[in-house]
């Protein structure tokens, strides 16, 4: 095999100009799904994709495609991608190492006219980070038909539905069978991303070779209980939904940090109740739970011990509970053959990265249920992402980033 440099400056250049749109202080960026910065993020990488002379389509579940044809056209296409959608309070690197590092790979090619031998494309794949709607990888489980029933009528805290946030955006969700791909058609799918985590840098290791995604379980839990005045109410009567919700709450902290040696993570992101005034006993509260783990087994095992506490709960606060699931995926590990080979390169340019696992998901976990896939990791300053503070892939951790063909 033979290998060229990667242009370090201009893929370093480019994820700085990227993050320009939606930028929020000084390093922080925020381009929800669907969102009008989306679009202009999305309208950006398209134009970089033309100049370099990839032929470009932004389908109707969002996604943008740049492809570069391939000596045999009728083989499947290999795959390389991530997102640049963001969470409303991001940095510059999550999804953008992944497109843009694509972007740069197979431009580095064509400058050496290098053709592949099967067509590659490159995607930046839609709404991966699920922020906006409560439910992420949506673009990469599109193109595979992995959508499940009710997915546009998902709707964001304004109300606005999925499937108007895509009419805004230009689409058309009646048109989504057209912009599937046959399970066939993809051979592997490749991604770069950063670590997100601290076991690089507690390494002093630039890169790291991914074995497997953790499996998320994403629900999200209401209770109902009754208004009251909070002078007047009596302890004993009350339905306060939110001293319902925080004992839940914290038992789902307890459990997940129950045995600190494993990869188990839980989370309550998101908290809504109503009517939100200080002296209304809470009625309503609607809360999310990320639940995560490399062994499905133990993550099951936690998510049955928190629905009995959110059963005491609800018995003990005289409330009503409906828990609605938006994700449950099993964990999805790499494969052997690309890992060999990223092994095999990284050591022929003198690194030895270390196996690591992926607590965060990535459009990997979608793709990988119809092919083969390979992730690599760039190294994450203090375990820092999902907030301005992120920060990676500083150019002397790339001088020798290369395409290997
Ligand atoms: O939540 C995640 O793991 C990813 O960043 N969307
Ligand atoms: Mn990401
Ligand atoms: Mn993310
Ligand atoms: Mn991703």
């Amino acid at each position: 095999m033979w290998f060229f440099t990667i242009n370090g400056e201009r893929l370093y250049s480019r994820i700085m100009e990227l993050a320009k749109i939606g930028q929020i202080g000084k390093t922080g960026v925020r381009r929800l799904a669907h969102s009008p910065e989306d679009k202009e993020a999305v309208l950006l990488v398209k134009r970089w994709m033309e100049e370099i002379g990839l032929k470009t389509r932004i389908d109707h579940f969002g996604n943008l495609i740049g492809r570069l044809g391939g000596a045999h056209s009728d083989l499947p296409v290999l795959m390389v991608g991530s997102h640049i959608d963001t969470q409303p309070y991001a940095g510059r690197f999550d999804g953008t190492v992944g497109v843009l590092g694509a972007l740069e790979a197979l431009q580095t090619m064509i400058e050496n006219n290098v053709v592949p031998v099967m067509s590659m494309e490159v995607g930046a794949f839609s709404d991966e980070e699920g922020n906006r709607f409560h439910k992420g990888l949506f673009g990469s489980s599109g193109i595979l038909g992995l959508l499940e029933d009710g997915e546009l009528d998902r709707q964001d805290k304004e109300g606005m539905t999925r499937r108007d946030a895509l009419i805004e955006f230009g689409c058309d969700p009646g048109k989504f069978p057209e912009c599937e791909y046959r399970h066939d058609q993809i051979h592997a799918f490749l991604e770069l991303h950063i670590e997100q985590g601290p076991v690089l840098e507690s390494k002093g290791e630039p890169i790291g070779i991914v074995s497997g995604i953790s499996g998320p379980l994403w629900l999200t839990v209401e209770l109902n209980g009754f208004a009251g005045d909070s002078g007047s109410v009596s302890m004993g009567i009350r339905q306060d939904a939110l001293a319902g919700a925080a004992k839940i709450i914290t038992a789902l902290n307890d459990l997940a940090s129950e045995d600190p040696e494993t990869s188990t993570v839980g989370t309550v992101g998101s908290l809504r109740f109503f009517p939100n005034s200080r002296n209304i006993i809470p009625e309503k509260v609607s809360f999310t739970i990320d639940l995560r783990d490399i062994d499905e087994e133990r993550r099951n095992a936690i998510e049955t011990r928190l629905v009995e506490v959110i059963k005491e709960s609800v018995k003990k606060h005289q409330l009503t509970y409906d828990i609605s699931e938006d994700i449950r995926s099993e964990p999805r590990y790499c494969v052997d053959w690309i890992k060999q080979i990223m092994r095999e390169e990284s050591e022929d340019m003198g690194l030895n990265p270390p196996e690591l696992m992926s607590g965060a998901f990535h459009d990997a976990l979608a793709m990988s249920t119809v092919c083969d896939y390979g992730m690599i990791f760039v190294r994450s300053k203090d375990e820092v992402s999902h907030n301005p503070k992120e920060y990676s892939f500083p150019r002397r951790y790339f001088p020798w980033g290369r395409v290997i063909v």
